[in-house]
Parts: C-alpha cells; sequence; structure tokens
C-alpha cells in the first residue's frame, strides 16, 4: 500500500503527497491525492494531523482513503501539525533588542517538544557600523548558544545574509518558523522560499479571530526537497504544559553533569553535591542561562499555584 505525507487538512479533506510518484494515478495540480480519513479514526477519537506520514488507498472516484498514521516522531497542539523536525528560531538584534530571556524561554519549548532549533538573529543590517557594543554584545550570545551546541546563524532579510544558509539547513526536513511578532518571521521566509507569503496567512488568521478557532496548516515544499510549515509555532510560551521537573532537562548543557548530582531529582537550585550547580561556579555553565533556570523555575512554581 503506497505511503505519503499529508501536506495540508481542510473542510475534513487531508491532502497527501505520494512518497514516490508513480504516475499511475492522477494527482491535483499540487501533486497531491485529496484523501478521506477512515471512519475508524473518528470512532478511536484521532484524527490525522499535518505532517503525518500515512498509508492511503486509491479509491474508484480518483480520491483516496487514509487508511493508517505512522508513528510520530514530534506533535505540537498549536498549530496542530506532526513530525516538525526543526524549529528555526528567530531572533533580532534590534527593533526588537536581543533578549536572553526570551530565548531561553523559546528554548526550553522547543527542546521538551523534541525538536532540533536553528537560532537565527535577524536584521544584522540594523547594527550601526560604528555600534561596537551590540556588534560585541550578538557576538557574545553566538558563541554562548554554539558552545552549548546550537547552530547559530547571522541574518538579514533586507540584505539577504544568512538566506542561502537556512535554505541549506531546511533541505530534507519538516521545519516551522518561531519567533516573536515583528522579528522578521515572514520577511526572511520570503527572502529563503521566493514566492511563499506567510504574511497572507498571518493576516487572514489575526482577521478571523475570535470566529475560527482552528488554524489551518499547510506545508510548504522546498525546492531542494523538504517543507516548511506555513504558520509560525510556539506562539504562545506559558509553562502550563511544561512540568517543573522536566525543566533542568530542557537546558541541554546541564544534562551531562545532572547524571552527577548527588540526589536523584535534584533541582540543581541548592542541594549538596550538586554537579550542576559546580559546574556554574566553574565557568562550565553561563551565568545567564542558570539565571534563567532559576526565573523560569519560580515562574513554574507561581504558575501551578494559580491554576
Ligand atoms: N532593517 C530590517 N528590517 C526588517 C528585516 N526583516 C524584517 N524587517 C522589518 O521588521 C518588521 C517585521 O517584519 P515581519 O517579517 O513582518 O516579522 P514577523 O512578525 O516576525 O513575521 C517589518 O517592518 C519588516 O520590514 C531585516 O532584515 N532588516
Ligand atoms: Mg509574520
Ligand atoms: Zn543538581
Amino acid at each position: 500500500m503506497p505511503e505519503g505525507l499529508i501536506v495540508k487538512a481542510l473542510s475534513g479533506y487531508y491532502y497527501v503527497k505520494p512518497d514516490t510518484e508513480s504516475g499511475d494515478y492522477a494527482l491535483s495540480e499540487t501533486g497531491t491525492i485529496q484523501c478521506r480519513a477512515r471512519g475508524i479514526f473518528k470512532k478511536k477519537g484521532i484524527s490525522p494531523l499535518v505532517g503525518d506520514e500515512v498509508i492511503y488507498s486509491l479509491t474508484e472516484n480518483g480520491e483516496g482513503t487514509v487508511d493508517e498514521i505512522l508513528p510520530r516522531r514530534t506533535e505540537l497542539i498549536r498549530p496542530p501539525v506532526a513530525n516538525i523536525r526543526q524549529a528555526v528560531l528567530l531572533f533580532s538584534v534590534k527593533e526588537p533588542d536581543l533578549s536572553l530571556i526570551l530565548l531561553d524561554k523559546f528554548l526550553v519549548h522547543i527542546e521538551h517538544a523534541g525538536l532540533e532549533p536553528l537560532i537565527c538573529f535577524t536584521k544584522m543590517d540594523l547594527i550601526d557600523p560604528q555600534d561596537t557594543a551590540t556588534r560585541n554584545e550578538v557576538e557574545q550570545a553566538k558563541q554562548l548558544y554554539e558552545r552549548i551546541g546550537y547552530q547559530v546563524i547571522l541574518t538579514s532579510a533586507e540584505n539577504e545574509l544568512g538566506t542561502d544558509q537556512i535554505r541549506e539547513e531546511l533541505n530534507g526536513k519538516i521545519s516551522m518558523f518561531a519567533g516573536q511578532s515583528g522579528v522578521g518571521k515572514s520577511s526572511l521566509l520570503n527572502k529563503v522560499i521566493p514566492g511563499s507569503d506567510l504574511n497572507t496567512s498571518e493576516i487572514s488568521m489575526r482577521l478571523g479571530r475570535g470566529r475560527h478557532t482552528t488554524r489551518h496548516v499547510e506545508l510548504i515544499e522546498l525546492q531542494g526537497g523538504g517543507y516548511v510549515a506555513d504558520t509560525p509555532g510556539f506562539s504562545q510560551l506559558n509553562f502550563t504544559q511544561l512540568g517543573v521537573d522536566d525543566l533542568g532537562s530542557c537546558f541541554r548543557e546541564f544534562n551531562e553533569y545532572a547524571d552527577g548530582c548527588k540526589f536523584r531529582g535534584c533541582t540543581h537550585l541548592h542541594e549538596p553535591g550538586c554537579k550542576v550547580i559546580e559546574a556554574l561556579e566553574t565557568g562550565e555553565i553561563a551565568n545567564t542561562r542558570y539565571k534563567h533556570y532559576q526565573q523560569f523555575y519560580q515562574e513554574m512554581k507561581d504558575e501551578k499555584r494559580r491554576y
């Protein structure tokens, strides 16, 4: 039975892109097969998601049926999409200024969802050549996150800095853009994928607020292979979905030390024999990262009290 990828869902139809285009059946203009989901899914309370890899069969009317959903590697609720592998995390260096606490908050959510982050600092063209302070700050932030093991790309949609590199990183993966409003997600994506218009979907979403509760996600196919979701993810950054015990493991560089902590379930806040605190003291773990960990921990405790 043939396999494919759901690239779009609309009005009860799933648009499945066949894994191999054998050419013995009719594809729509977009190269997809319009499918209904088998009734069994509804009975089981499962709904296929954009990003799902599925097994489908063809029906007589030229359409298809989604028969089986293959195991999901990741799953997001907002927007509803499966199997996103990479989150391209955008942070502007100016307008608005770089905020490392917000960057760490996004990273926590991305790590928790099991996605691979790719950090992009945007609007590099806005740094005045004379402004060495900002330039140094950005360079230091880049080094900090690279030391942890994240990839950092300096970008500008204005003069297409870094766009080739992003395009390369999108190759062969399903990705999603993330970042605060105004950091340049749409601008950069339009440069990376000419012809994609992320603006449009965001505007229509804004207009429809209150009336439409479901968001439609569509995967944009890339020329070099791979897909990008047309809607940015992680727009809501509260910690309600996350247990406080999971927080430490979302700080990637803590993990190698956490195993050595004296107590199981060490919070790395005050316990004796804590290897994370030790690594902080020797400078192996950065101060800002640890401070943000403490702050998020407190925030989560406070949130829990409120709910
Ligand atoms: N100077 C400069 N402005 C940019 C750049 N990227 C985006 N902008 C501007 O920043 C604003 C927000 O950009 P937009 O792409 O809509 O951000 P989004 O909300 O993250 O999608 C717009 O006024 C853009 O023109 C850039 O690389 N350089
Ligand atoms: Mg936008
Ligand atoms: Zn510890």
